[in-house]
């Protein structure tokens, strides 16, 4: 047997891939089993770099651990990231603890649920934790090393006993834990009780440690939380705090000095950065984008999320001066933005307790607020990827025929939208297609068919943006367009089972 590290953390492929941009790990986390895997991880996940035994890039949640740890006192030579090929020589007879990051371990995840449902199979993040989780039970055979799970979905398991022991694992840490991580790894290193399941502890007041190793896909948070209490949402109820400028220049110079040039600005509402509550701080948005736009070897700057109360409150030019600054040398590139609408209903609105993040001045109705804000955010050269929930308790006929007519008044705009089946954050059985009545697949087909028509146009363009060469993005837009006839069909299919349904 090898010697090993005393601390390996890992994760799975969906997480360690070498993608090059955020949209290539958002797209091949929302894949299903029922596509062939093989293909899959080749194609869309390309095995990530490594040197030294370790992995050139991971989650940011485990490189926040990885740093937490060495902050604490650990050294760097106790503790390795490594990627799932790596395991078998990291983990060794020196091992004790081995830290595995997930953001789906039971496949419970909104997005996923939804894929599954609509596609078949096994959301791909829980068949590839799977897969992790049982080459670690039999490398640990013989060196018997505690196993604690944490990252954004470890809450997904951590009520569930019987399935951690199912999957090997001795631990559960949830929710962020820079301030307790170094605490309970040197507990179980020295063989001390450590509780089944811990909450992680974080204090925004402490500064959040910068990275010491490159993230996947370039990630760097600009911001923590959320706060704006969506019931539906794990984050509603942490209150959103900013990262100080210098804490993500320094994690924008890490990855590039692992060669990763494209970066990718992590937010719950990118447009709120440097805020206070609600309110939008725009001059101190632009003072960000524009810092890390001067930094050399800078590529494209990607965003994540935004709420529409946020993008109301920026005039068209800061919204068209921040996408140049993000766009960098080609400003007619378009930069997608993940932007929660949920529903065109304001009845339905408030019922899902998604008031405060609508917030907006006068009596516009919520469809029509979020029809003018998508309409400048187009215009801005921004990709909305428009968000809808379904099938939530209380949804009536009237809210999705208001929808599904919201939905229908974009046809003339560059969009997508992507509706999600409602899935509860207490981890209780989502929504299946038993459940869905004709009138939901009316409306998830009205959504897809936008989507059939802009997105494979949105991947082409931020392929080109990568510089991906030109076979790959070939042979990816062959595969893309199999999918696209594939989904047509399901979606179509479902709509008729729907409708012969008594
Ligand atoms: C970037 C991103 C992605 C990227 C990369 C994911 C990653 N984990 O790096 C991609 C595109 C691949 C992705 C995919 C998915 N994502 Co995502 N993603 C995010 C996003 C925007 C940022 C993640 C991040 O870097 N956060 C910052 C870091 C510092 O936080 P963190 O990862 O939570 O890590 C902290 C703790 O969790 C903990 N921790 C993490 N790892 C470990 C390990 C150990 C051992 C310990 C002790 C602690 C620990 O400590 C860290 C520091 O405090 C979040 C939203 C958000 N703001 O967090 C959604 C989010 C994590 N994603 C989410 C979902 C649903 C998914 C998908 C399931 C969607 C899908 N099917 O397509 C997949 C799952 C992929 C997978 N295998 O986990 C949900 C998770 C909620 C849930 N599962 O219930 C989130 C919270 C979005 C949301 N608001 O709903 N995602
Ligand atoms: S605005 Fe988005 S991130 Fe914030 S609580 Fe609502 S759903 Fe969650």
């Amino acid at each position: 047997m090898n010697d090993g590290f005393p601390i390996v953390l890992t994760a799975d492929r969906t997480l360690t891939a070498d993608y090059r941009l955020l949209f290539d790990g958002m797209l091949a986390a929302s894949q299903t089993t029922s596509a062939p895997p093989a293909l899959l991880e080749w194609l869309l996940m390309p095995r990530g770099r490594r040197a030294g035994g370790r992995t050139k890039v991971a989650p940011l949640g485990l490189r926040r651990i990885e740093a937490a740890l060495l902050a604490g006192g650990f050294s760097p030579e106790e503790v390795a990231v490594v990627s799932e090929e790596q395991l078998a020589a990291a983990i060794g007879r020196r091992t004790r603890v081995i830290g595995v990051s997930s953001g789906e371990p039971a496949g419970l995840g909104m997005n996923s649920s939804t894929m599954t449902t609509i596609g078949g199979g096994r959301s791909y993040p829980e068949a590839m934790f799977g897969r992790l989780m049982r080459c670690i039970h039999r490398l640990n055979r013989d060196v018997s090393a505690k196993v604690v799970l944490g990252g954004p979905g470890a809450w997904q398991i951590a009520d569930d006993p019987r399935k951690c022991q199912e999957l090997g694992i001795d631990h559960v840490v949830s929710g962020y834990a820079e301030e307790n991580a170094a605490a309970v790894f040197r507990s179980l290193l020295r063989e001390e009780p450590v509780p089944r399941v811990v909450t992680g502890g974080w204090n925004p007041a402490v500064t959040i440690p910068p990275i010491r190793g490159a993230s996947t896909m370039g990630v760097v948070e600009i911001s923590r939380g959320c706060g704006l209490g969506c019931s539906f949402c794990t984050i509603g109820r942490v209150p959103m705090t900013h990262l100080p400028l210098q804490t993500i220049a320094a994690d924008v110079e890490t990855n590039l000095a692992s060669g990763i040039s494209h970066v990718a600005l992590l937010s719950e509402d990118f447009f709120r950065y440097g805020g206070i509550g609600g309110k939008a701080n725009p001059d101190s948005l632009l003072a960000l984008v524009r810092q890390i736009r001067q930094i050399p070897q800078v590529g494209f700057i990607q965003i994540d999320h935004a709420s529409m109360a946020s993008v109301a409150q920026y005039e068209d030019s800061q919204l068209l001066a921040i996408h140049d600054l993000l766009a960098g040398e080609n400003t007619q590139r378009y930069v997608w933005v993940n932007i929660g609408v949920e529903t065109a209903s304001d009845r339905l609105l408030e019922q899902i307790g998604a008031a405060a993040k609508c917030k907006r001045s006068g009596s516009e109705p919520w469809g029509d607020f979020c029809r003018r804000q998508l309409r400048r955010l187009c215009q801005a050269r921004y990709f909305p990827l428009a968000s809808l929930i379904v099938g939530v308790p209380g949804e009536r006929d009237e809210d999705l025929q208001e929808t599904l007519r919201w939905v229908e008044s974009l046809a003339d705009q560059r969009l997508a939208v992507f509706p999600v089946l409602y899935a509860p954050v207490d981890g209780g059985p989502p929504l299946d297609a038993s459940r869905l009545r004709p009138l939901h697949w009316a409306l998830i087909r009205a959504c897809y068919r936008l989507n059939f028509r802009w997105v494979p146009w949105l991947y082409r363009d931020q392929q080109t943006a990568a510089g991906v060469p030109r076979l790959r993005r070939l042979t990816l837009q062959l595969l893309g367009y199999g999918q696209v006839l594939q989904w047509k069909s399901l979606l179509a299919w479902h709509h008729w089972r729907a409708r012969r349904r008594p």
